[in-house]
């Protein structure tokens, strides 16, 4: 059990699903909201956060991405997490510890629509038809309903910013309910 004050929410999904988008909307409206406002609410770009500590062994050129030391990922983001209040935004869910994580919301979108997010954004082939692959297949989700208990995981279309605006809403509720069966 969690002695939390705040969640941690994770955002996941294959890469162009939304995850960055929806984390920083997610962002502002915890710190608009009332009843959210109070908690020192953190986007960590799981991503960006590998990169700014090193926390790699190398670039690899035929994914063009870094290599990803687990390790040394765990160990920085054990600190980080600990206190509650983070949106960690990440392609992969199955590395952390379950309880880190209080909610893991998985996004979701069309693979053709997905293609073209990633063609925009320049990538390979390779990655187009990875990533393509991997939506298609449900791989993310799959590995999240491995990794975490079912009642915590929710899968959420993006699509359209209607959706991305629904989505926002559903999940400043569903912190709003967390603390009051938590602290309130
Ligand atoms: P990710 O962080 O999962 O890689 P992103 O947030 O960078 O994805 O989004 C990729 C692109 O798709 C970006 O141009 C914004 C757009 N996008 C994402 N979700 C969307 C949605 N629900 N409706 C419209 N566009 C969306």
């Amino acid at each position: 059990m969690s002695t939390r004050q705040w969640p941690n929410i994770l955002i996941t999904g294959t890469p162009g699903t939304g995850k960055t988008t929806h984390a920083a909307q997610l962002l502002e409206a915890l710190q608009a909201a009332p009843s959210t406002s109070t908690a020192p609410w953190q986007h960590v770009n799981v991503g960006d956060f590998v990169k700014e500590k090193q926390c790699h062994s190398g670039w690899n050129e035929e994914w063009q991405s870094w290599d990803v030391d687990e390790d040394k990922l765990l160990d920085a983001l054990e600190v980080v997490q600990q206190p509650g209040a983070k949106i960690l935004d990440w392609h992969t869910c199955d590395m952390f510890p379950e309880r880190w994580i209080d909610l893991v919301v998985v996004l979701r979108c069309d693979h053709s629509q997905l293609w073209s997010r990633l063609e925009k954004r320049g990538y390979a082939l390779n990655k187009l038809q990875e990533n393509n692959e991997a939506e298609i297949m449900e791989v993310i989700l799959q590995d999240a309903r491995e990794s975490y208990a079912e009642e915590i995981v929710v899968e959420l279309r993006s699509e359209s910013p209607e959706e991305m605006e629904e989505n926002i809403g559903r999940i400043v509720a569903w912190v709003e309910a967390w603390r009051r069966d938590h602290v309130d």
